[in-house]
Order: structure tokens, then sequence, then C-alpha cells
């Protein structure tokens, strides 16, 4: 949620946390998954990332437009691209990042393959003459963007050309280079000498 919070021009601290953190009761108490990322101010602590894009979206014009139908029109973006775009990308790289010598995984993937294509080209067809999924860059294209590079190690994006571009122009965003570069920090900061 960097990204948002880059876009919105709010300063930030990073906390890292390391597996035994995300089995502790109190992570828990924050993230009732144990996952990241958890984010907190001023003693409020939201976890889900849709959530928390909302919450920081509400304090920049940048990512949620004032005018009431363009507002609402973003937010519905931000959930299509968790309800609608995610499941099915998650499923689809699932089976090759965690299970892939399984037989079922294999007998699996063309048909995970097939429904997230499915759905790419639904988005594809929308982004038709558009450079965003409305008329300026909001919320809506940051979780859309987020979700569309977990595929960024696949050919699949990159089969759909209006949708490659459109996730290489959302990133070509400064706030997402910032935040990416400050993202990216700590890994090159902890690897081992010589890496
Ligand atoms: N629906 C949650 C999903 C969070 C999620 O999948 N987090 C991943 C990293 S992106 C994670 O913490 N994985 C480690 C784990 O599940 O133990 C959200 O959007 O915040």
């Amino acid at each position: 949620m960097r990204w948002a919070l880059e876009e919105a021009g709010l300063a930030y601290e990073e906390m890292l946390i390391g597996p035994e953190d995300q089995k502790s009761d109190s992570y828990r108490r924050m993230q009732p998954f144990g996952q990241v990322p958890v984010y907190e101010e001023d003693g409020l602590v939201l976890f889900e990332s849709g959530a928390i894009l909302l919450h920081i979206a509400e304090r920049s014009e940048v990512l949620l437009p004032s005018e009431p139908h363009a507002r609402a029109r973003a937010k519905t973006w931000v959930f299509a691209a968790l309800n609608s775009i995610e499941p099915h990308v998650q499923n689809y790289t699932s089976l090759d990042l965690f299970f892939a010598k399984e037989e079922w995984a294999k007998l699996r993937r063309p048909s995970a393959l097939e429904t997230v294509q499915g759905r790419l080209e639904s988005l594809a067809r929308w982004m038709e003459g558009r450079e965003y999924l409305e008329e300026r860059f909001t919320a809506g294209d940051l979780m859309m963007t987020t979700v569309l590079r977990i595929l960024r190690h696949t050919d699949v994006l990159t089969k759909i050309p209006v949708l490659e571009a459109y996730r290489l122009r959302c990133e070509a965003r400064p706030a997402f280079q910032k935040a990416l570069a400050a993202q990216m920090a700590p890994f090159a900061k902890n690897a081992p000498a010589g890496k």
C-alpha cells in the first residue's frame, strides 16, 4: 500500500515482519490470517489491501475523485480487481508456484488458464481505446495494476497487449516507482554480500 500512500502524498514508516511475527498472537490481533499488509494510523489498525487502499484514498483526490459518480466508479473498480480478477489470477499462478509437481495441478492448469484469460480478455475489451479504467487514474487502477502484476512473470499478460500496456502505463507513475524502490530497499540491504 506504499503506492497508495505515495499517490496521496502521505508520509509513512514501514515495519518489516518475519514468519514468527505472522504466527504470534499479537500480530494475529492485527491481521487474523497472519498475512501482510497491516496498516496502523493513530491507533486504528486495518488489514486487507482493498480496505487499506480505500481508507487512504478517502484523503486523496488523485485516488478518489470528489465528484460522487466518479468516486463510486473508482471504488467499483477496486472491488472488480479484488473480486472478479484476483481470485482467477491467484488460482492460476498458485498452481505453478506451489503445486507445479502435482499431477492434479497439471490437469487443472489448462482450465485455470482459460478462466483467467477469459476474465482478462473481458477487461481488455473494456480497456480498448482507454488509458485508464475510467476517465483518469484512480484507486481502481492502482488495485487493478497491483493484481495484474501478479502475472508479470508469466506470458499471460504479454499475450494481451492492451493490458500489458495499461500495466506499464500505471507502473510508470512516479508514485509507483518511488514505492517500488522503497519496497525493494530492505531486500537489497539484507542480501548476502556479493549477490
Ligand atoms: N486478502 C489479503 C491477502 C493478503 C496476502 O495474500 N498476503 C500475502 C502477501 S501478498 C501474504 O501475507 N502471504 C504470506 C502468508 O499467507 O503466510 C489482502 O489483500 O490484504
